[in-house]
């Protein structure tokens, strides 16, 4: 029998999506460089239902039903080039093939038209959800070359994550890398989230002074309001988890935070696109912040830093728990509204065609961001497709008037006490900075102007036209056009 798809990787997710997809009624033909795998795989989690091993990549290209659909799970970057080329002579035109890791879309891009050289639809899908989703369900983001669609999205409907309302998290997403373009604001939100999390911890541990058993039930409680979601949730259990001599085994953990890039490609892409991505920006930076451990220790020494001391600790505790919950609300809100402002961009500059309440609609379930929110985004997204910002919908600018009093107050307290919140700031600055008319760039362009006769445009003048002012007297009426300051 031909198998109606083939895997090629059988690390933690490659071996969770072939289990996925046998639970779903497909025949899978199982494939890893090192062969030693594909015989475990097979006599162990494998063993008695639909999978087949190959022992070389034609052996794996022979057992498939045509037109093939090769998924590809192995590490980003090269090791996706270096298949390709192994598997272009051995496939046909009208086959499909698929990379599902977390490869750089601008990698997708040049794979999609490469392959469309020797007939072969390729595909770029972002998967979301860690080895749990692969497992029973993750989202799945697929987009490229649009002929391979019909001929996969069968299977991923059938293994993707489903919704409350029972709809399959998994949307196609457009052409080109828009699918791995996704994913990767998919994981800058996730940055964010995990930033914002963690300080609204700081705050609750070191400014209101409480314990791990306090901390957990607050996250626990705050998950059955607007901010339910997976990443509240494990914070929950994570507070919850004891070491064997009943200490907390959060607080044994060194504070360095590692990554692995797609939060660094999003700030990247951000500042390629003109984004204002602050928040996730920041938290990819508070990220390397964390790194510099050493140096961190030094100068808490240096600058006699006690941000045990002089914090709130006296008086009713309650108000400031439910403060610090709307504040970590608010600036969740504004994460995911820089994300859909980035992809937002990305669709128009790259004329992809993204349907932003489709991709809030395939984020409710199977995936890191999974938030109850999601089903709101995709609302405010399906009344008016092109809004620019999450904000302006009635229900976010609703929510967001109602928590600024508390979420200034959050953010005054930390900035006064010395307790680093840098993506909960970061968010309200960036609110303040959209929700005002008037910004002092005026006073930019007048310096710009000033030094490098970059000319400036007038308020009582139409756009586009632009002045040069001699604001000296000796600089002359000659504007710069090739100087950029
Ligand atoms: P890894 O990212 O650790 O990749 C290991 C796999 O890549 C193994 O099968 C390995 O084969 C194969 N491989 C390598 Br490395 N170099 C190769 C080469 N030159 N040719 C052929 N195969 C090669 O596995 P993973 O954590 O399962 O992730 C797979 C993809 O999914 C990655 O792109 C990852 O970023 C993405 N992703 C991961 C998660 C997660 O939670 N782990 C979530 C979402 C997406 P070998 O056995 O012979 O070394």
């Amino acid at each position: 029998m031909q198998a109606d798809i083939g895997l090629i990787g059988l690390a933690v997710m490659g071996q969770n999506l072939i289990l996925n997809m046998a639970d779903h009624g497909f025949t899978v033909v199982a494939y890893n460089r090192t062969q030693a795998r594909v015989g475990e795989f097979l006599a162990g989690p494998a063993k008695d239902i639909s999978i087949v091993g190959a022992n070389s990549l034609e052996d794996f290209v022979a057992q498939l039903s045509l037109p093939r659909k090769v998924m590809l799970m192995v590490r980003a970057g090269e090791p996706v080039d270096s298949l390709i080329a192994q598997l272009i002579p051995l496939l046909q035109p009208g086959d499909v093939v698929i990379d599902g890791g977390n490869s750089n879309f601008t990698d997708t891009n040049r794979r999609v038209a490469q392959l469309r050289e020797h007939g072969i639809h390729y595909i770029g899908a972002g998967i979301s959800g860690g080895e749990e989703g692969a497992r029973f369900g993750p989202s799945i983001m697929p987009g490229g070359a649009i002929e391979g669609r019909p001929l996969v999205l069968p299977i991923f409907e059938a293994i993707a994550a489903k919704a409350a309302d029972d709809e399959p998290c998994c949307a196609w997403i457009g052409p080109e890398g828009a699918g791995h373009f996704v994913k990767m604001v998919h994981n800058g939100i996730e940055y964010g989230d995990m930033q914002l999390i963690s300080e609204a911890y700081h705050f609750l541990h070191r400014a209101l002074g409480l314990d791990h058993s306090a901390m957990q039930a607050i996250f626990a409680q705050w998950n059955r309001t607007e901010l339910e979601s997976y990443l509240i949730e494990i914070t929950s259990e994570i507070l919850a988890y004891r070491q064997a001599d009943g200490s907390p085994l959060v607080e044994q953990i060194l504070d360095v935070a590692g990554q692995k890039g797609t939060g660094k490609w999003t700030g990247i892409n951000a500042l390629h696109l003109g984004v204002p991505l602050t928040l996730i920006t920041e938290a990819v930076f508070a990220r390397f912040l964390s790194s510099l451990k050493e140096e961190r220790v030094a100068a808490e020494q240096l600058f006699h830093k006690d941000i045990g001391r002089g914090l709130i600790r006296t008086g009713e505790i309650g108000p400031w728990v439910e403060e610090l919950r709307q504040a970590l609300l608010a600036a969740k809100i504004i994460s995911y509204a820089q994300g859909f402002m980035l992809i937002r961009q990305a669709s128009l500059d790259f004329n992809w065609q993204i349907k932003s309440g489709e991709v809030a609609k395939i984020w409710r379930a199977g995936c890191i961001i999974r938030s109850t929110f999601l089903d709101d985004i995709h609302a405010a997204f399906r009344d008016e497709p092109g809004l620019a910002f999450l904000g302006s919908a009635p229900y976010f600018t609703n929510l967001l008037q109602a928590c600024l009093p508390a979420w200034r107050r959050i953010c005054a307290q930390a900035i006064t006490t010395g307790l680093p919140m840098p993506a909960m700031t970061a968010a309200l600055s960036f609110l303040d900075g959209y929700t005002t008319a008037r910004l002092p760039a005026n006073m930019i362009q007048a310096q710009r102007d000033y030094f490098g006769a970059h000319t400036y445009e007038r308020v009582d003048s139409e756009r586009g036209r632009f002045f040069h002012t001699d604001w000296t007297g000796s600089g002359g009426a000659a504007a710069s056009s090739s100087y950029e300051g």
